[in-house]
């Protein structure tokens, strides 16, 4: 059956188009920089979002209608994998991420919900088999029920711990079955709103020994991926432990786990952190744990996850750099994390916004390129730092001088004033505007 008959497969027609239903410049297949930008931006659907997320907030029901045309569960749960698979081949989205209750909701026992989970992987699975489209990581919904009040991880309650780990191991066995090329921990419920009740030393050790199962019998089971960390610094709880990544890095360093995680970076996170995206892409990139992106956008009004499809070209534009200069995606690529508003209700509203995202990081990619090919922001950073290449900026990088030595060279030197040289923030602002809209 096809859910969207009134929209065919979106084509590529270039910025001079007007057509609402065409990329202006996504062009999956078009060859840049050696390989299609398909390959280069590896665009997923999020599986909560565009197959569950109906609107619903606290103010208010849901007013998109997600049941797909099905009232029974497992029904549902279906045609919402024929629905996605539609909209994925409709606008050419190679993969996509799920938590394993976004595939098949909870029934009641473990057992119950993992036998019903089993039967929709194996229907993805058949589909994908059909179709090449793939998965770019699962994770666990250890968050939504109430016995996740108090955390996962870091519940106080053993048992919820032991039920979280049984949960996570069947979302690790559903992510390799389905071959996802990584497997994510959000923080979920993960932190506290108050240290009157909470012990924040077991909590945090408890986190880590989770992890650390996780990936020993990931392994074990032949889980090739990578694991990631998303850090997110608050919501839903008031203090959530992985606020971001040099949190999170002290975190994986203290526990050994360094090695095991790398980072799922989410713009909205970012900002809600006072970081920019492009901070924590950086930060992520410099201590060698870049790994994948939740690609969305919030509104510098509101102190809220909004999740908004991502339209601002500036921070698309440096979110590509950084990821360029990372080397590219190698396991991961860009999830849309992201939601439409909710007054944005209709069917072709999921088209219209993942058009817009997707395009977005396309124009994004390009502008990158080409700021990358310029070379007047990488040659200006490149002199910037010139005095560490010779003299005793080399002897201080190479290890090779005292306090003493230093003391010396500066008593010797007098006061410093040859080696200072303007930043030029606003030169290098307008470089980055002359070569966005000369694109
Ligand atoms: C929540 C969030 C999650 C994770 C996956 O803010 O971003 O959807 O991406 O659990
Ligand atoms: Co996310």
């Amino acid at each position: 059956m096809e859910f969207f008959s009134n929209i065919g497969k979106i084509p590529y027609e270039g910025k001079d188009s007007t057509n609402p239903l065409a990329f202006k410049y996504y062009n999956p297949d078009e060859v840049i920089a050696g390989k299609p930008m398909r390959e280069h931006l590896k665009f997923a659907l999020s599986w909560w979002h565009t197959m569950g997320g109906d609107g619903t907030d606290m103010f208010g029901c849901g007013t998109a209608d997600k049941t797909w045309g099905e009232s029974a569960p497992e029904a549902r749960a279906k045609a919402k994998v024929d629905a996605a698979f539609e909209i994925m081949q409709k606008l050419s989205i190679d993969y996509f991420c799920f938590h394993d209750r976004d595939l098949s909701p909870e029934y009641g026992s473990l057992a119950a919900s993992n036998a019903e989970l089993d039967k929709v992987t194996d229907y993805i699975k058949a589909k994908q088999d059909e179709t090449g489209l793939k998965c770019l990581w699962g994770t666990a919904k250890c968050f939504d029920h109430p016995r996740f009040m108090h955390g996962a991880g870091t519940s106080p309650s053993a048992d919820v711990f032991a039920f979280s780990a049984a949960q996570i191991k069947k979302a690790l066995e559903s992510t390799v079955k389905l071959g996802g090329t990584g497997y994510v921990f959000w923080g979920g419920r993960e932190g506290y709103e108050t240290l009157l009740n909470t012990n924040m030393g077991i909590e945090l050790d408890n986190m880590a020994r989770l992890m650390r199962l996780a990936v020993d019998y990931g392994r074990k089971i032949g889980f090739k991926g990578d694991f990631y960390i998303e850090p997110k610094p608050k919501e839903p709880t008031k203090h959530q432990y992985d606020f971001d990544t040099a949190t999170v890095l002290g975190f994986l360093r203290k526990y050994g786990l360094d090695k095991d995680f790398k980072m799922n970076i989410e713009a909205n996170h970012a900002t809600l952190a006072q970081h920019t995206f492009q901070h924590e892409l950086a930060t992520a990139r410099v201590n060698g744990v870049f790994g994948s992106i939740d690609a969305n956008q919030g509104d510098p009004l509101l102190g809220w996850d909004t999740d908004q499809f991502p339209t601002n070209v500036y921070d698309t534009t440096m979110c590509m750099y950084e990821v360029i200069k990372a080397g590219g995606f190698t396991n991961g690529g860009l999830n849309f994390d992201a939601k439409a508003r909710r007054g944005s209700f209709t069917p072709e509203d999921i088209f219209y916004s993942y058009i817009a995202g997707m395009d977005a990081f396309a124009l994004g990619f390009r502008a990158a390129l080409k700021l990358i090919e310029d070379g007047r922001i990488d040659k200006f950073i490149e002199d910037r730092y010139a005095s560490w290449n010779t003299g005793i900026g080399k002897d201080i990088v190479d290890g090779k001088v005292t306090m003493e030595d230093l003391e010396k060279y500066a008593l010797s030197k007098g006061e410093v004033t040859d080696s200072l040289s303007s930043g030029r923030q606003e030169m290098l602002e307008s470089i980055v505007n002359n070569v966005l809209f000369s694109l």
